[in-house]
């Protein structure tokens, strides 16, 4: 780039673009305009591009004419593009535009960029050098719950194009043959749909990476090493040329580092390599993040064996964490390579009741020269995962320029363009996922903070102003409940619209509440919120809750309605309860991982969510559920895992004051479940607890834990 160029764009950094430019996202590199002056996009493009997706991208959008004066010429030229993988320049004048990319992803991504300037029908003068931080960028589907349609994951991969991201890996937990069923082929209809979405990611330039996950059964033989390759040969057969071997969550035999190295190196030696057209392979490693390293020796065994060609996989300082620059510097040391981030985030399993709406932000703007890949695990809730991937989309690309609020607005409006100010706020009250097993908050209701204050300390003013804040909530659920322009949208944030409607009205009642029978309808709202959240027919099987505005909005009502009624008892010598809440029961535990594990009460059935991750319990860690009042037990049981393990523990119920001990039996020799013995019928309790009393730490699953009462 010539000096007086670069001057010039220093000094239009500090000018907003136009229109036009400012449409493109991620934001390019570098953007000179010539002009502020908008033309006419031609109606008719006279396009010359390279044969193939890019070429279709094209004409797919623009109406093309070979006589048109106005010429689209794309070509690959590694000598006249940057120098940088997927790297393109766009010149635009009054009579063309050219795009000169480094590879065909270049030309794809530069004919993207085109499109997003000219979506109004109006062009500009402008020259664009172009090229991403992060080598490879996007998505993992790594998370636990309903896996996404095919429907959902066509959409997503149009999505990755048109915002230049160009990784999908495929490893939903729930996909049983990704994980359970490693072994065996798709049946033949699921096949045929995966086909289809690998030539999806291919005509968006994205490579389609399918992970298998073999480590929960694995046997270290032949046996198995060569069922696992010929599955990938299955999968290659599909057309996919992209891999992982995920090991995450899992222990026994199949976490020995040593042999999960010799596998992949097998795997490079005689799978990819052979082929000579498969992408190098990715690795989830069972230790993928620094709180779990404990002696260093799973590690330091991958540095020694692993493959240098193989990328390794990392979430941060634990399992759910943003990345910073000693955070890698710490991991790239141990493994001898640049990790490959998956963020978690925003993957919603492990607070299923939550969304999480708000928007990308907490990494690093400066960890892309030590990462050799940046990818995003989302919610469940594909669509509404858009909202974060959009900022994954922009970060990955063009880390200095990333700007995480204007992102997320802008994210809002290409989703829901009927919609956006109804979206914006209603995503306000749902970002931030709850105290959580891993410790992992996020800002919420931004606004609402300084105003939050000051209603607890009574100032009426501002009570007033929470009520019409909770009000704006409801009216922004309604809008939202009646705009299906984007079906899928809707269909999953239904749940979480009705119970906003629910706590707007909680927050009316509140604020202008003045009598004990409002005080009652507060309490009221409450409890149709908790049955709400309960409610089968609005929810899936495995959605445990839905929560709204737990971060500011709720606590500070909850705190308003406890002062309103305090003051109310003080004035008139009443004793009315100060709770507003509605929570039979709650968790508490020594066992760090179930601290905040929350508690489901459907029918006369109690449970604790399941925990995804393998959980440690110390020698006499224990939890305890607490009941409101005393309740008849009617029969208790459990699933950790494994079988056999019922001589580990000691079960009591009783009052808090007096326990008794219940026997633990295995009924049925093939399956986990633990049960208990018939003493436990009619014993009224409003406690009950577990301990490890095997003397020694126990590592085992957490699937179900439930008991009935009447
Ligand atoms: C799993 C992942 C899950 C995520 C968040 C990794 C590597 N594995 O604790 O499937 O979605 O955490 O709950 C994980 O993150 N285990």
């Amino acid at each position: 780039m010539t000096k007086s160029v670069l001057s010039l764009v220093a000094f239009l950094g500090t000018l907003p673009l136009t229109a036009q430019v400012s449409n493109v996202s991620p934001t390019p590199q570098q953007v000179v305009n010539s002009s502020d002056i908008l033309f006419d996009a031609p109606q008719k493009w006279n396009i010359t591009a390279p044969k193939g997706f890019v070429h279709d991208a094209l004409t797919k959008a623009l109406a093309t004419d070979a006589k048109s004066k106005f010429k689209l010429i794309v070509k690959i030229d590694p000598k006249k593009a940057p120098k940088h993988t997927e790297g393109y320049t766009l010149n635009i004048t009054r009579k063309r535009a050219t795009i000169v990319a480094a590879d065909i992803n270049g030309a794809f991504y530069g004919a993207q960029t085109l499109l997003a300037i000219a979506k109004d029908g109006k062009l500009q003068e402008c020259q664009i050098t172009d090229y991403p931080d992060v080598p490879f960028r996007g998505v993992v589907e790594g998370f636990y719950g309903t896996p996404w349609s095919k429907e959902a994951r066509l959409s997503q991969l149009e999505f990755y194009g048109k915002h230049k991201m160009n990784v999908y890996i495929f490893g939903p937990k729930d996909d049983p043959y990704h994980r359970e069923k490693w072994r065996l082929p798709y049946p033949e209809e699921e096949a045929r749909g995966l086909k289809e979405l690998v030539d999806k990611a291919h005509e968006n330039g994205v490579q389609f990476y399918w992970a298998i996950h073999p480590g929960g059964d694995i046997k270290w033989n032949t046996e198995d090493r060569d069922a696992l390759i010929s599955k990938l040969e299955k999968m290659y057969e599909l057309g996919i040329r992209s891999f992982a071997v995920f090991f995450d969550d899992i222990w026994g035999e199949g976490a020995n580092a040593l042999k999960q190295a010799e596998l992949l190196n097998y795997v490079d030696q005689h799978f990819v390599q052979a082929k000579k057209d498969v992408s190098p392979l990715i690795l989830c490693p069972t230790i993928y993040n620094k709180a779990w390293n404990g002696d260093g020796s799973y590690l330091a065994g991958l540095k020694e064996k692993l493959n240098k060609s193989v990328h390794v996989m990392w979430t941060g300082n634990t399992v759910v964490h943003d990345i910073d620059v000693p955070s890698m510097q710490w991991v790239n040391e141990r493994i001898g390579s640049k990790a490959y981030i998956w963020w978690n985030f925003a993957v919603s399993d492990y607070v299923r009741d939550h969304l999480l709406l708000g928007p990308t932000y907490g990494n690093s703007l400066d960890i892309a020269p030590l990462l050799s890949g940046f990818v995003s695990n989302p919610m469940e809730h594909a669509e509404a995962s858009k909202l974060s991937l959009y900022g994954v989309g922009e970060y990955t690309w063009n880390m200095k320029a990333y700007d995480p609020m204007k992102a997320w607005e802008r994210a809002i409006a290409e989703i829901l363009p009927s919609n956006p100010k109804a979206l914006q706020t209603f995503a306000s009250y749902n970002e931030d996922p709850g105290p959580n097993t891993h410790g992992y908050r996020r800002e919420e209701s931004r606004e609402l903070k300084p105003i939050a204050q000051r209603a607890i300390n009574g100032d009426a003013t501002a009570i007033a102003t929470l009520g019409q804040k909770a009000v704006e909530l409801g009216q922004a659920a309604t809008l939202l409940l009646a705009d299906n322009s984007n079906p899928a949208l809707h269909k999953e944030l239904r749940p979480w619209l009705l119970q906003a409607q629910l706590v707007a009205q909680y927050g009316y009642t509140v604020a202008n509440m003045t009598t004990p029978m409002e005080f009652e309808v507060a309490r009221a709202l409450q409890k149709q919120m908790y049955d709400l959240s309960s409610d089968r027919s609005i929810q899936h099987a495995t959605q445990t809750g839905i929560k709204v505005g737990t971060s500011v909005l709720m606590p500070t009502l909850n705190q308003v309605f406890a002062n309103k009624v305090k003051a109310y008892n003080t004035a008139n010598g009443t004793d009315i309860s100060l709770i507003a809440e509605y929570n039979p029961f709650r968790m508490e535990a020594t066992v760090g991982q179930l601290v905040n594990q929350g508690i489901n009460f459907e029918g006369n059935k109690v449970s604790v969510r399941p925990v995804l991750e393998v959980v440690t319990w110390a020698p006499d860690a224990s939890f305890t559920i607490t009941g409101d009042k005393l309740r008849t037990l009617r029969g208790l049981s459990f699933d950790f895992g494994a079988p056999g393990i019922e001589s580990n523990f000691k079960l009591e119920v009783g009052d808090g004051n007096t326990w008794k001990t219940i026997s633990l039996l295995q009924y049925n020799s093939k399956s986990n479940t633990i049960n208990t013995g018939k003493e436990i019928n009619g014993v009224q309790a409003t406690h009950v607890r577990l301990t490890n009393v095997s003397g020694k730490q126990l590592q085992l699953h957490f699937r179900d834990f439930n008991f009935s009462v009447e």
